[in-house]
């Protein structure tokens, strides 16, 4: 040991390493003493409030409750009771160093004993309520999860039921509108309508007069002269004959005869002839052709048909541009000629295009009125000639397109694209903006010519094949 501190690079002995040392030692004492005189922090408990939703990503919710009234009043008296414990002590070591009377430092030793007991029990009670609370903890958190998981399976059910309905809306704008929507104007305003005015109400026996009103509303209808005539010719000999008994047997007659007149077959729906099958489509300007062919063009290519589309109306360059722009929509190919270009010399061109692309169906476009003064009857009879040069047999369909808000001056129309060339089949468009829908009884009645399309809208959908008995049950029903 002696050597030891001989080695020492300073003397032990000096005044000012004892100092040193001294200084160093009381202040290691200072810090060891904070130190230990420090209060441990409470430990941090997250307070989430029993209601609060715990976030939805949080796979279990944590709840952490407040200790009830009773634990937390268990608490203090431990509390309470330990500190009068340690009071106790305290004098009974106080009064001991005094030589105090034994008896005395007994009775505090019972009272020490006596606050230890109470604090244990208060601790155990305290317990007892905590065991409780975190059983409610565990329940609320459970509830909070069921919770979450619910108002997750209502979100995914909201989500699929908007999808739905957005898949709805889709589908039913794609089907466009049903032939009943279409001609919904036709029966509550024209002269359905009022047919069924004169039907609906009280029961009435058929007289003159019902008769008279009758005919009445057949003639200002939108069905001809011809038609009006023969509907009401037909009610008074079955009247004649006592075979009907009230409005409703009338209206069973008049329907039936609808039914009748309208039940002409379409021969042709876009195949049949060549191939290719060659349409030539006809009308007056605006009747609505180039958007016919437009939507026939996209049905066609849609069941895997090649299409080529003849623009022939070469009356107006935007003609061929509408027409382009269907073409490209319904991806078929359009054959167009130059401005002022002869229409049957680019028909031709369509229809030998279509039998050198192997198409399955060519559809010419051509004008509703010509630059000239030329007769555009005499100019459809020529293109007829020509398309049956180019391919003979075509064209297998002339469709007029007619504008039904004409009213009767459609059939008056029909009547001369027929005698011009021969129609074979009539698309009735617009049906969807008239009341004037009754025109369909007049054309079928006068030109015994089979309506195949019937046009209720502007989408591709909204063009659609005409049956019969689903236009008289539209009307009637
Ligand atoms: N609401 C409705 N509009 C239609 C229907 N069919 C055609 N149209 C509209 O009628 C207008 C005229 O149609 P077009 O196809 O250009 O008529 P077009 O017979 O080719 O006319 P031109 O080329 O001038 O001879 C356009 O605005 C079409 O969108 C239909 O069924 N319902
Ligand atoms: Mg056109």
């Amino acid at each position: 040991m002696q050597s030891f501190l001989d080695q020492l690079p300073f003397r032990y002995d000096d005044p000012l390493v004892i100092g040193v040392a001294a200084a160093v030692l009381l202040l290691l004492i200072a810090v060891i003493v904070r130190l230990a005189s420090r209060k441990k922090p409470a430990p941090v408990v997250p307070q989430v409030d029993a209601q609060r939703q715990v976030p939805a990503e949080t796979a279990t919710p944590k709840v952490t409750l407040p200790p009830s009234e009773l634990e937390a009043k268990k608490l203090a008296e431990a509390e309470a009771a330990r500190a009068q414990a340690e009071e106790s002590r305290r004098e009974r070591n106080r009064l001991a160093n005094e030589n105090a009377d034994a008896a005395k430092l007994k009775e505090l030793k019972a009272q020490e004993e006596q606050a230890k007991k109470a604090a244990y029990q208060a601790e155990k009670a305290a317990e007892a309520e905590a065991k409780e609370r975190k059983k409610r903890e565990a329940e609320e958190a459970l509830r909070l999860e069921a919770e979450r998981k619910q108002r997750e399976r209502e979100e995914e059910e909201q989500k699929k039921a908007a999808a739905a309905e957005l898949e709805k809306q889709r589908v039913a704008a794609q089907a466009g509108q049903t032939l009943a929507q279409g001609l919904a104007k036709t029966k509550s305003e024209g002269f359905i309508g009022r047919l069924n005015g004169l039907f609906g109400g009280a029961p009435r026996a058929i007289d003159e007069k019902v008769l008279g009103e009758l005919e009445e509303v057949l003639f200002t209808a939108d069905i001809g002269v011809k038609t009006a005539s023969n509907l009401v010719e037909t009610a008074r000999e079955r009247a004649r004959k006592n075979e009907l008994a009230d409005a409703d047997a009338l209206k069973k007659v008049i329907r039936r005869e609808v039914e009748r007149i309208v039940d002409l077959k379409a021969t042709h729906r876009l195949s049949g002839g060549g191939p290719p099958h060659v349409i030539m489509v006809v009308g007056v300007n605006g009747a609505g052709k180039t958007t016919t062919i437009g939507k026939l063009a996209a049905k066609a290519t849609a069941e895997g048909k090649k299409v080529v589309l003849a623009a022939g109306d070469t009356f107006r360059a935007a003609a061929a541009e509408q027409l382009d722009i269907w073409a490209e929509r319904a991806k078929a190919e359009l054959v167009k000629g130059k401005e002022d270009a002869d229409p049957a010399s680019v028909i031709f061109d369509g229809v030998k295009r279509g039998l050198e692309v192997k198409a399955d169906l060519v559809i010419a476009d051509t004008a509703g009125r010509l630059h000239t003064k030329a007769n555009l009857m005499e100019e459809l009879k020529k293109v007829r000639r020509v398309i049956d040069k180019a391919l003979p047999g075509a064209p297998h369909e002339v469709l007029l397109v007619l504008d039904s808000t004409n009213g009767q001056n459609a059939i008056a129309q029909a009547r001369q694209f027929h005698d011009a060339v021969g129609i074979t089949s009539i698309a009735l468009t617009k049906l969807d903006g008239t009341a004037k829908g009754g025109v369909i009884i007049g054309i079928c009645d006068e030109l015994k010519v089979p309506v195949a399309w019937a046009g209720v809208g502007e989408k591709v959908q909204d063009l659609r094949p005409f049956e019969p008995k689903e236009f008289v049950e539209a009307l009637f029903d």
